[in-house]
């Protein structure tokens, strides 16, 4: 039989627009006003401190365990800052960076990962879905939600986040065959913070990269420099339009590291070496995107100083009004209430029991 070309490897589009020390490529710069580049900043840096007094309070025992985001803001940032309010946003579960630009509070979070269920609450209008927990199960949730925009004639999209981890998943790979077969317009955002709790991303797949798989699904596949939040932008931007305007998918691989440790639950320190994780430290998307601005004069030591402590006092003002939220919740038959609209008659059975358990619980108490 005669061969023909075919290249295992086939190359994919490679993005990057800020260096390490935040110089800049001109010709690749996105246009963004100062005040979105503003934003950005400060969304980075509310993500960093966040995340920060949330392993504080998870180490005194306050908060239960939770996923770090430190290292993947500029991932998170120059994504979702392509994405416009009628889209779709769809989380996997370390995307606090996306979900504080989105206008998730803060006192909400900090509720969710004390363990109250009413901090999930999506606002009634808002397109965010909640965090996703079984890895990959969300991609297919967001192809829906797309196909469903294009059905019924809308221009709006959605926009998907997950990790390398993720892309072993069937789900991956069902998403992705569907939403390139039927044309929907969705963003696949894949960070590949380099590691699967302890499996490596070489172990993950042999693939050369997690963009080059998009040319199985016959959709457009781009791999960028994630902790570089104007490549992220850039490609994002680009994935959005194509969506919007063509109906056509992109996966997007956001080049990362997982900073810290995969949840509080975890100790790297046993499957990973420390200069690694210095090398990345080099690579910092907030030191790096700092940089940047400053080189184009549009900031200060003294607005970074004003910046930090008034993020920091945000941070505590948050942590103030979520425990006096928690001193008003005493109904731990709320998690029965968000699955369906009408609930099953096997919730209904399992509420029943819960609330005789409960009250149980209670006359023995007396
Ligand atoms: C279906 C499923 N299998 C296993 C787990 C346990 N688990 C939680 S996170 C995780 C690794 C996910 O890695 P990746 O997709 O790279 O995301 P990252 O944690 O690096 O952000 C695993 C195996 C899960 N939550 N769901
Ligand atoms: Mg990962």
């Amino acid at each position: 039989m005669p061969q023909i070309g075919m290249k295992p490897n086939d190359p994919v589009p490679v993005l990057s627009v800020l260096n390490q020390d935040g110089a800049l490529d001109e010709t690749l710069e996105p246009d963004l006003s100062e005040d979105t580049l503003h934003r950005m900043y400060r969304t980075m840096l509310e993500a960093r401190l966040f995340d920060e007094r949330l392993l504080n309070l998870q180490r005194q025992g306050k908060l239960g365990t939770f996923a770090p985001v430190r290292g993947q803001e500029a991932a998170q940032v120059g994504s979702i800052s392509a994405l416009e309010e009628d889209d779709w946003m769809v989380p996997s579960f370390r995307e606090n960076a996306a979900a504080l630009w989105r206008g998730t509070p803060m006192d909400g979070l900090f509720l969710f990962i004390a363990g109250y269920n009413e901090g999930l609450a999506i606002p009634d209008g808002k397109k965010d879905l909640p965090v996703a927990v079984p890895v990959a199960s969300q991609l297919p949730h967001a192809v829906g939600l797309a196909y469903a925009e294009k059905f019924r004639k809308t221009d709006n999209v959605a926009m998907v986040y997950f990790g390398d981890g993720a892309t072993s998943e069937g789900d991956f790979h069902e998403a992705l065959n569907f939403a390139g077969v039927m044309e929907v317009p969705v963003v696949f955002v894949c960070q590949n913070n380099q590691w699967a709790i302890s499996v490596p991303r070489k172990k993950q797949t042999a693939s050369h990269s997690i963009a080059q798989k998009a040319h199985a699904y016959g959709i457009q596949g781009i791999q960028v420099d994630g902790n570089d939040v104007l490549a992220v932008h850039a490609a994002t931007r680009d994935a959005v339009e194509r969506a919007r305007n063509e109906h056509k998918p992109t996966l997007i691989e956001c080049v990362t590291y997982r900073m810290e440790v995969h949840t509080t639950a975890d100790d790297p320190t046993v499957y990973r070496d420390d200069e690694d994780v210095e090398a990345w430290e080099e690579r910092d998307p907030i030191k790096r995107m700092r940089d940047y601005l400053t080189g184009k004069d549009i900031w200060s030591d003294d607005q970074e100083e004003e910046l930090r402590d008034t993020v920091k006092k945000q941070i505590e003002e948050a942590w103030k009004k979520t425990q006096k939220t928690i001193e008003g919740l005493d109904d731990p038959t709320v998690i029965f209430d968000h699955m369906f609209d009408e609930p099953t008659h096997l919730i209904k059975e399992q509420r029943a029991r819960f609330e005789q358990d409960l009250q149980s619980g209670r006359d023995a108490d007396e």
